[in-house]
């Protein structure tokens, strides 16, 4: 028998951390840190074979795509912006569900604006998402990039609408805000490195199939 080769998973703290942690418990993997108490950015396990990468949600496909991690979870948000290059997606795990929403002021009459073929202003974390979801509607918008509190635009007067996740719903009323399309439904994938699924097939096969197995109904 050969040994057991190493893994590497990367992962994003708080929410998804959180809503992975008993998807790990049922392939057997505990970690021996909670990465929101300990600054370390590699986290072993009870697996003396098997290690966390604690990163940036964002950075999570490519530490996967450049073989620094083999598996990883991310947000189909994320993945979506990454474009998925040297990505197996095997599993949705129905973790972290949210929606992509455009939003608008309360005051902003946005039926009219939309309609009426002048040029909004978008602010977003997801320039490529909202991008084809405004070419998709035969819209034309100028996509203003930010990196953060998205909600902040138009209460400013930097944009007109964002475009950007929503879950209950609550940071948009505490904003004046509120949704006025939905773009999609999200939730977070298990990515898998392509050679590293080749390569260590009989480590990483049953992770996946215990993740599987684990996840909440539909
Ligand atoms: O925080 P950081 O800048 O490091 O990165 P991140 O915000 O991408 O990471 P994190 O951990 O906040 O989110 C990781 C993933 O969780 C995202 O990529 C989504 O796939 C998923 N997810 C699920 C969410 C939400 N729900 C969510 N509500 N990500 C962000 N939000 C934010 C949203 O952007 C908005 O600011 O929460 C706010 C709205 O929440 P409600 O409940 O007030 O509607
Ligand atoms: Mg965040």
């Amino acid at each position: 028998m050969t040994a057991s080769q190493n893994l590497t998973i990367a992962l994003s703290k708080g929410r998804i951390f959180d809503e992975t942690l008993p998807l790990l418990a049922a392939a057997g993997i505990v970690p021996a840190e909670d990465p929101e108490k300990s600054r370390k950015l590699i986290i072993d396990t009870n697996h003396p074979n098997i290690r966390l990468v604690i990163v940036r949600a964002t950075d999570v496909p490519t530490y996967v795509q450049y073989g620094a991690a083999d598996l990883g979870i991310a947000g189909r948000d994320v993945l979506t912006e990454h474009g998925g290059d040297g990505l197996y997606q095997p599993l949705d795990l129905r973790i972290a569900k949210c929606r992509m929403m455009v939003a608008v002021h309360k005051d902003f009459d946005y039926a009219t604006a939309s309609r009426a073929g002048s040029r909004l202003k978008v602010a977003t974390k997801y320039p490529n998402i909202a991008m084809e979801h405004f070419a998709k509607k035969g819209m034309h918008v100028d996509i203003i990039k930010l990196y953060g509190s998205m909600e902040l635009g138009p209460l400013v007067g930097l944009s007109d609408a964002i475009v950007d996740l929503v879950s209950t719903g609550s940071t948009l009323k505490a904003n004046d805000l509120q949704a006025v399309e939905h773009i999609s439904d999200i939730s977070s994938r298990l990515v898998v490195n392509k050679a590293a699924l080749k390569l260590k097939f009989g480590e990483i096969q049953p992770i996946i199939d215990a993740f599987r197995d684990a996840r909440q109904p539909e």
